[in-house]
């Protein structure tokens, strides 16, 4: 099993038994394999320092991760299926039904920060969580939150005052308000311009004291599957969103949802065009 998750250059990834983990009431669920043992958790390091200038968060500045690690965790499941064509090995992100934070924390891979996030030791909170769910008993390891520093700077910079002991308030929360389809009210409104971002909110990641070296560009954070951004979309604007929403992370939201964010996000900076 290592053999062929080593041929990937992965950042990091581990195994934790399928019992241990949260799992989502979700439709996804339905994907989950018969008798499933282990999952596999993988994360995909994202950070890079040409989104700091930028006007939307650092995830959405790369290619929709929906898709990159959906890509890299299907070729990897079938390199599995192919070495074990007994065992079943199904991907998921993001849309999974497992608790991907709760699952890394309890595979080894970091600690849940304040802000609800997996922090891992070399590459920050500037991580997304992937997984592969097997009936494949494999090694696995069951660690316990060490937690984060607590240092509570997180829940001090959040513009909308949602976090409180790692547990996040959506309505309150800008990267959720930013992605809310239905209308805002003027409190969320506020907050939008506040976190002056067109899509995602990186406030309490950027504060956070775990992600230093990687916010100071450190070379080290750059592993094989790093995503990297395409600084030129790293600034969303009224000539460059039809362009550039599709294949990012916020595409699924649609058009009209980033150019209410664009208005808000004007009105925040001074800008009237
Ligand atoms: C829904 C969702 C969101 C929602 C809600 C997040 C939330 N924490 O509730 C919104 C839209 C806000 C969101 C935002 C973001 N997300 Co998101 N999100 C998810 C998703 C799909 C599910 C998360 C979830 O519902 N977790 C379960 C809840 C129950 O966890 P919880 O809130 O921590 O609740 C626990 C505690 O708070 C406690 N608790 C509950 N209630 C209460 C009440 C009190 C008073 C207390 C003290 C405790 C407490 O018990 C709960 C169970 O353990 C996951 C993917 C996945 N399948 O896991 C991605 C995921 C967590 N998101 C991700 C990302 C990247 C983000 C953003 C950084 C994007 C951005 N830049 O804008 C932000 C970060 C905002 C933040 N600080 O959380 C990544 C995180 C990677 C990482 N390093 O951890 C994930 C893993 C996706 C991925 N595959 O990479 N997200």
């Amino acid at each position: 099993m290592k053999n062929v998750l080593k041929k990937y250059n992965l950042a990091d990834f581990s195994a934790v038994s399928f019992q241990h983990l949260n799992i989502f009431d979700v439709r996804s669920k339905q994907r989950i394999p018969q008798n499933a043992a282990s999952v596999i958790v993988i994360i995909f390091p994202y950070y890079n320092n040409c989104t700091c200038g930028g006007n939307i968060s650092a995830y959405c500045a790369v290619s929709d991760y929906h898709i990159v690690v959906m890509e890299q965790l299907k070729s990897i499941c079938a390199d599995l299926a192919q070495q074990y064509p007994q065992h079943s090995f199904v991907p998921f992100v993001d849309s999974s039904p497992i608790d991907e934070v709760d699952a890394a924390v309890k595979a080894g891979l970091g600690v849940k920060g304040a802000n609800s996030l997996l922090i891992t030791p070399k590459y920050g909170s500037f991580v997304f969580i992937g997984e592969i769910v097997t009936d494949m008993e494999t090694e696995t390891v069951l660690c316990t939150d060490k937690g984060c520093l607590n240092c509570g700077l997180c829940t001090k910079a959040c513009p909308g005052g949602a976090l409180c002991s790692g547990f996040v308030d959506k309505e309150k929360c800008a990267s959720f308000i930013s992605q809310k389809k239905q209308e805002l009210t003027e409190e969320q409104r506020q907050i939008l311009k506040r976190a002056k971002t067109v899509f995602g909110c990186d406030i309490c990641q950027k504060v956070c004291p775990h992600n230093k070296k990687v916010l100071a560009g450190d070379k080290e954070a750059a592993a094989g599957n790093t995503l990297f951004c395409d600084d030129v979309f790293a600034t969303v604007t009224k000539e460059n969103v039809e362009a550039v929403y599709k294949d990012r992370a916020f595409g699924f939201r649609g058009l009209k949802v980033l150019q209410r964010n664009l208005e808000i996000y004007g009105e925040a900076v001074g800008k009237t065009e």
